[in-house]
């Protein structure tokens, strides 16, 4: 039987704990965002000698990685709190695994600051950052395995006492994202340890630029579904309890997770399509595996609008379209993760013409991936993240979500939705047109091209200030839900399983056979090219610095 109780108080803080960093980080990272497109569009210069690029470190690595990972990896301690428990030995390995993430992320964001890291958050080499910035990564990192190790070590615990059962979904889940997780750190761990921290320490002079790019991208796709799947944690497992309905299927759900895994890691080559030094057959397998991982995405949208339809259905309401009315449009908690889902049929469909070899050459390295990801993670899942956050944080604080807050989310929520649209947009159709990312404002010399992005550039600026008052509001909402809120009970909305749906059949919980496969198609789709890339690379470069 599911609890919708709270969860206990030392697990509140321990979750707490990551919600602060989280959205301490929205904040500052959002406004370096709004520098950005002002600095762009050619309203802005910055004060002080602050650089364009040290300014787009800091909301990159802010935002895609520290905001993303503490917001993740707290949320999902609370779901293995709710599922499977949390011993005092477990929580305290939580507590170290979160201050050395901290003390790693204070590094590096110290190191940007003081300019010496204007990297992005991608790092590219050859460009060089100061030795502190990988160092603090790398403690980010560590950090974070020490967190996977608790989780797999709370569901080996409940497996343990609950012999035959299959594990709850919600934990099952957890373990899955911590496992593409671990995987994919891997890769990233190995060039920070082996390439950037040696080379940018004077011990060696040059470094291989398509080795670290490639390790770098072995781990960078799979990233973004670790940012997405506690996203979809929350449409499968929690929304169907909002909205009054219950999961639509326990097997198709886990199915989609076991394949994220499978597929998500060998496809890293669709970042690295225009890059020379990798033979095109290799990119050509990994773009159809990329075609591959699109499936449980579909199948995840399958399964949401089953649940929206049969939810719709059952509350009387008819019609092909009927049931869109049955659904809580104005609980918050269920309209941010919505338009998050609808933000993801054109985000995905971006992604579809990414991955698509002759596409790519069209929109690679142009502001359309910006779009791209803006709307991915951006919208998607950041909007999701917030639904989350309306009754996660209160149910941690022993707070009500009030009616008022619950209105103030709405219209965050639309003007979010607003904001990126003209922001987003308006990178999408500049990308179309040639115009760079990664760039400050230039008029590159008057050409004709470039005065067809300006008005574009513009329409940034305002997309990105409106977003800016999004985040202005949803940081209010936070405070409010932290310190002001009147106390009362939030409920935990654990959705159960629709009475329709086949039991689960167990093969699924074959982890041995997930991870021997997930190996496979890894060591299938990166070792001949990885041998190919070391025994033909050029001679290493020497460090570039952006300051
Ligand atoms: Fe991507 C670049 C391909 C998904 C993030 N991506 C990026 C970068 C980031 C990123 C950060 O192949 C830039 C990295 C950099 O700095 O260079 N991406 C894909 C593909 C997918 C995809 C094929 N990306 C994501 C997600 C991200 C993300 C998710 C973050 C969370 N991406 C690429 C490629 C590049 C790339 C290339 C490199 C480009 C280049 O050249 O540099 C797929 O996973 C997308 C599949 C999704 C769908 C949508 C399914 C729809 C659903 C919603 C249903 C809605 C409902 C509501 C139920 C097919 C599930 C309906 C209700 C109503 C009432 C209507
Ligand atoms: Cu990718």
């Amino acid at each position: 039987m599911i609890n919708n109780t709270s969860i206990n108080k030392d697990d509140s803080s321990l979750v707490m704990a990551h919600m602060w960093v989280a959205f301490v980080s929205l904040f500052v990272g959002g406004l370096m965002g709004l520098l950005q497109t002002l600095v762009r569009s050619g309203t802005l210069t910055l004060p002080f000698g602050i650089g364009y690029y040290q300014i787009l470190t800091v909301h990159g690595v802010i935002l895609a990685l520290v905001l993303t990972t503490f917001f993740i990896i707290g949320f999902q301690f609370s779901l293995m709190s709710k599922t499977v428990g949390m011993s005092n030995k477990q929580r305290d390995s939580a507590w170290f695994g979160f201050w050395i993430m901290l003390f790693g992320t204070v590094t590096t964001a110290v190191t940007i600051l003081l300019g010496k890291a204007s990297v992005l958050y991608t790092f590219y080499a050859p460009l060089k950052a100061y030795p502190t910035f990988y160092i603090g990564l790398a403690l980010v990192v560590v950090g974070s395995w020490i967190g996977c190790f608790t989780n797999f070590r709370q569901l080996y615990v409940w497996k343990k006492k609950h012999k035959g059962e299959k594990s709850p979904l919600l934990a099952f889940m957890v373990v899955i994202n911590m496992l593409l997780w671990f995987i994919a750190t891997l890769g990233v761990a190995a060039t920070v340890l082996i390439q950037f921290i040696p080379w940018s320490l004077g011990m060696v002079d040059t470094i291989n630029v398509l080795v670290s790019r490639t390790l770098f991208w072995y781990f960078g796709h799979p990233l973004v579904y670790f940012w997405l799947l506690p996203a979809y944690m929350a449409w499968y497992a929690i929304i169907p309890k909002i909205i009054g309905g219950k999961i639509f299927s326990d097997s198709l759900a886990r199915l989609s997770f076991v394949l994220f895994l499978m597929f998500s890691i060998p496809v890293g080559f669709h970042h690295q399509l225009t890059e020379p030094g990798i033979d095109p057959v290799w990119k050509f397998i990994q773009v159809v595996l990329t075609f591959m991982v699109i499936i449980p995405s579909l199948l995840t949208a399958f399964s949401m609008f089953a649940t929206f339809e049969i939810t719709g259905r059952k509350k009387g309401y008819t019609g092909l379209f009927g049931w869109i009315k049955g659904l809580p449009w104005k609980d918050v908690r269920f309209f941010a993760p919505m338009v998050g889902m609808i933000a993801f049929i054109p985000a995905g469909t971006g992604g579809i013409i990414n991955a698509s070899n002759q596409m790519n050459q069209v929109v690679h390295n142009t502001i359309w991936v910006t779009g791209h990801f803006h709307l991915t993670v951006g919208t998607t899942v950041i909007l999701t993240f917030f639904g989350i956050s309306y009754w996660l944080i209160p149910a941690l604080t022993g707070r009500k979500l009030t009616a008022k807050i619950n209105t103030l989310g709405l219209i965050q929520t639309i003007v979010w939705a607003f904001g990126m649209s003209i922001m987003s947009g308006s990178m999408h159709i500049a990308g179309l047109l040639g115009a760079p990312r990664r760039s400050s404002y230039s008029t590159y010399g008057g050409t004709e091209q470039a005065s067809e992005w300006i008005g574009y550039q513009i329409g940034q600026a305002i997309g990105g200030s409106i977003l800016f008052i999004g985040i202005i509001l949803m940081v209010y909402i936070f405070i409010n839900m932290v310190f002001l809120a009147p106390k009362g009970h939030e409920e935990f909305p654990l959705a159960e399983v629709s009475d329709d749906a086949e039991p689960t059949p167990m093969f699924l919980e074959n982890w041995k056979l997930w991870i021997g496969i997930t190996v496979a198609l890894i060591l299938f789709a990166y070792t001949i090219p990885f041998i190919d890339i070391i025994q033909h690379s050029p001679p290493g470069s020497p460090g570039f610095d952006m300051l």
